[in-house]
């Protein structure tokens, strides 16, 4: 059983820090959030995730986990640092620079690195090994490195840190190895060895790959709302053949990981990842495409109109804001003269937000449905067809029976149908 420190207890690095801490290693927390290292004294967490508050209360009752500000000295260190990207879309890569000189002074003979953040092609060659030689230590000899890309999905951490496969690319075979070892204590999946930059690109292709695939969902939904059929009819269909399983349409693609990891191909290799950025480009315009929608179904409408809208995260029954594409519809929808109220159980805080969904959508002109959260399943649709002003409903993600809306009065929308 290794002694790990682990830097950065966001999504990744607090459920894989309690994960070790209940297989037996002896865990050192660290972040320099100090708001997240007093919660997590006191047994709480920051982040909504399924049964992760009961497996860290576990971890720190059991003494195998330790939160603090800073670094130790440990036989293993793992970075799960934020890697945002810039305004020129590029990886903004302090934390990961920050946090592998935070770990120079406590390097000793025998230790390993473990980089978890995802970054562009090349980063543990030429930002990282520079900084660790600073050591003194012979890196692969004395000290061994090693990229081992999280892979997993919100709202299913816990299960898919243990079910999925995990690629794990060294610095050389042995640190590959040694690496490999260690994360077989939880791993049920395969565990995969590589070297580092195969193991950096891998985990950039599957986004990438995802959100290509949503980019050509979403380009099919806008050819077929033009046609004046239904696309996830078509999309539908299409899937029944056994070799084309094509993605949804929705109003973007939002989130840390899909709609910003792409870019770090196209940071690397700008001219030979066209179908990369043409796919980004498709996704990012969605939410234009939704708010135009919104507008030309509320034409007849006079004055300020009202648009209540549910679901404001990035996707279905996560907390999680970042890079929403509700976000920018928000905002699109306010520069076109709407009101905007929004329902999201999911959020604590928003300028917008109404707890209570029957008095949003009092004097409503549209009901939106942005994100399909399992609370929006059923509503009671003759309640707020009788308080809406107007009776729009506009469906992003065919969540709703249009033919049941239709019935009880509804003049019901759909997002790539015509
Ligand atoms: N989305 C669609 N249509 C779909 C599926 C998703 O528009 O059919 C949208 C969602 O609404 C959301 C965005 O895409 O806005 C991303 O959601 P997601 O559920 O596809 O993925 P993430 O970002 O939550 O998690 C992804 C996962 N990657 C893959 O499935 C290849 C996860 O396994 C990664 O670990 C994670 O990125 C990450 O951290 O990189």
């Amino acid at each position: 059983m290794k002694k790990i420190c682990i830097l950065g207890l966001g999504y990744i690095g607090l459920p894989t820090a309690a994960m070790f801490a209940t297989h037996g290693h002896k865990i050192i927390g660290v972040d320099k959030n100090t708001k997240v290292i007093d919660l997590l004294k006191q047994g709480e967490i920051h982040i909504d995730e399924p049964y992760l508050d009961i497996m860290v209360q576990a971890a720190i009752r059991s003494g195998n986990m330790l939160p603090q500000t800073e670094p130790d000295y440990a036989d293993v260190f793992i970075i799960a640092v934020p890697t945002p990207i810039n305004n020129i879309k590029c990886a903004d890569l302090t934390d990961v620079r920050a946090a592998t000189e935070a770990v120079i002074p406590y390097l000793q003979q025998g230790n390993i690195v473990i980089l978890e953040s995802t970054v562009p092609p090349k980063t543990v060659q030429d930002v990282m090994i520079p900084i660790l030689q600073k050591s003194g230590l012979e890196l692969g000899e004395e000290i061994f490195i090693a990229y081992s890309p999280e892979r997993v999905m919100p709202g299913k951490i816990l299960l898919e840190l243990v079910e999925n496969n995990r690629i794990i690319g060294g610095i050389n075979h042995k640190s590959a190895e040694l690496v490999g070892d260690l994360y077989k204590t939880f791993v049920r999946g395969e565990v995969i060895l590589t070297d580092v930059t195969t193991a950096e690109m891998v985990k950039l292709i599957e986004n990438s790959y995802r959100d290509i695939n949503i980019a050509f969902a979403n380009e099919v939904a806008l050819i077929c709302e033009s046609l004046g059929i239904n696309g996830w009819n078509v999309i539908d269909f299409a899937n029944k053949h056994p070799r084309v399983n094509i993605l949804s349409p929705s109003p973007g693609v939002g989130g840390h990981c899909i709609a910003v990891d792409p870019w770090f191909i196209i940071e690397a290799e700008e001219t030979l990842s066209q179908l990369i950025k043409t796919s980004r480009k498709i996704n990012d315009h969605m939410p234009g495409f939704v708010a135009n929608k919104v507008e030309k179904i509320l034409s007849s409408v006079e004055g300020p109109k009202v648009v209540t809208i549910l679901g404001i995260t990035y996707k279905a029954n996560v907390d999680d804001m970042r890079e929403s594409p509700i976000l920018e519809l928000v905002d699109l929808l306010k520069s076109k003269d709407c009101v905007i109220r929004v329902i999201d159980p999911h959020i604590k805080e928003h300028d917008y937000l109404f707890k209570d969904i029957y008095k949003a959508v009092q004097n409503s002109d549209l009901l939106l449905l942005a994100v399909n959260h399992f609370e929006f399943r059923h509503l009671d649709f003759k309640k707020i067809y009788k308080l809406m002003r107007n009776k729009y409903i506009l469906d992003t993600r065919n969540y709703w029976s249009s033919e049941d809306l239709q019935e009880i009065g509804f003049i019901s929308f759909l997002l790539g149908k015509g």
